[in-house]
C-alpha cells in the first residue's frame, strides 16, 4: 500500500494537521469544547480523513508518535483557547485514543508530561475511547484509564451504541461521558422522530444520569434534532448543525460570541 511507506516521513514532514469540532451545551447553546479531529495533508492526494490513514497507523504503530503529536498540538490549541477566555469556565478538549495507544505502556506518563509543559488542568482533556476497545478490558488495559481519571482527565465512551456493551460493565470502566453514536440522532430527523430511537436515547440518557455518566450526542445536524436530544435530557451536543470540524480559529470566534 503507497500510504503506508509514506506515513512516517508525513509526520517528520509535518503534513498532518489537525481540525476541531466544537462540543455545545444543549442547555443554552453555548461551547462546552472541541473535538480534536486529525486529517493528512498528502503531497499527491490531498487531503486525507482519519479511515484512510488511521487503520494504517494502528497496524504499522506509528498511530503511537502520531497520537502523541494530536495530543500535544490540541493540548496546547486548548491551552491557547483557555488563556483567552477564562471567563467562560474550563473549555474542554477532546482526543481520540486508539487501542494501540491504550496499550502503550508510556501513556499515562506522557499524557502527565504534555500536561504539565502546556499548563491545562487536566479536567480539561477528555480522552474518547471506542466502546469496542474496552470490550472485555482487563485490569491492566483499565488501570492506565484509571489514573488518568483520578487526575482529573476525563474518559468518554465513543460511538456508543454501536459495540456489544454489556451496561453492567459500565460500572467498572472510568469513564465519565457517554458519547452516543450518531445513528440514534439520525432517527431523529424523520418527522415524526421514529419512536424507537427516542425510547432507547430515554433509556441510554437515564442510565448514564444514574450513573453520573454525562452524554454526548453526535451528529446533530439540525435544530429539531437539537430541540428534541435537549428535551430528552442529553448533557451537550456536537454536529453539522453547530459547526464542521474546521480550522482553530473557528472555535475562537465562537468563544468570542459566547462571551
Ligand atoms: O474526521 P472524521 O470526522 O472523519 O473522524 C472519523 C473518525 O476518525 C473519528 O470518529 C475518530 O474515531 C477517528 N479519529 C479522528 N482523529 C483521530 C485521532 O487523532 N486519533 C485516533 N485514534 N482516531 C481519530
Ligand atoms: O470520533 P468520531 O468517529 O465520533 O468522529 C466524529 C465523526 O463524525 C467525524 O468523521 C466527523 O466529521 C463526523 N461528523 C461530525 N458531525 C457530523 C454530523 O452532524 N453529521 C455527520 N453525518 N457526520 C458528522
Ligand atoms: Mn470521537
Ligand atoms: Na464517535
Amino acid at each position: 500500500h503507497g500510504l503506508t511507506t509514506s506515513l512516517p516521513a508525513a509526520l517528520d514532514r509535518g503534513e498532518f494537521f489537525i481540525e476541531y469540532q466544537p462540543l455545545v451545551h444543549l442547555g443554552d447553546g453555548t461551547v462546552h469544547g472541541a473535538e480534536a479531529l486529525v486529517r493528512w495533508c498528502h503531497p499527491q492526494h490531498g487531503v486525507l480523513g482519519p479511515d484512510r490513514f488511521i487503520p494504517l497507523a494502528e497496524h504499522t504503530g506509528l498511530i503511537v508518535p502520531l497520537g502523541r503529536w494530536v495530543l500535544e498540538e490540541s493540548v496546547r490549541q486548548a491551552n491557547f483557547w483557555q488563556e483567552r477566555h477564562s471567563d467562560g469556565g474550563p473549555l474542554r478538549i477532546n482526543v481520540n485514543l486508539s487501542p494501540t495507544q491504550l496499550h502503550h505502556p508510556r501513556l499515562v506518563a506522557e499524557t502527565v508530561d504534555v500536561l504539565e509543559r502546556s499548563g491545562l488542568e487536566p479536567g480539561a482533556l477528555c480522552l474518547e475511547v471506542t466502546e469496542s476497545a474496552l470490550i472485555g478490558a482487563d485490569d491492566d488495559l483499565l488501570k492506565p484509564l484509571c489514573q488518568l481519571a483520578e487526575m482529573g482527565v476525563d474518559i468518554a465512551l465513543d460511538d456508543f451504541g454501536t459495540g456489544y456493551s454489556n451496561l453492567a460493565n459500565l460500572r467498572r470502566l472510568p469513564v465519565s461521558v457517554l458519547k452516543l453514536d450518531r445513528s440514534f440522532t439520525r432517527g431523529m430527523q424523520q418527522h415524526p422522530a421514529d419512536p424507537v430511537d427516542l425510547k432507547i436515547v430515554e433509556g441510554i440518557v437515564s442510565l448514564a444520569h444514574s450513573l453520573e455518566l454525562a452524554v454526548t450526542v453526535e451528529g446533530v445536524e439540525t435544530g429539531a434534532q437539537a430541540e428534541q436530544l435537549r428535551a430528552l435530557g442529553c448533557d451537550t451536543a456536537q454536529g453539522w448543525y453547530y459547526a464542521r470540524p474546521g480550522a482553530p480559529d473557528r472555535i475562537h470566534s465562537l468563544l468570542l460570541a459566547d462571551a
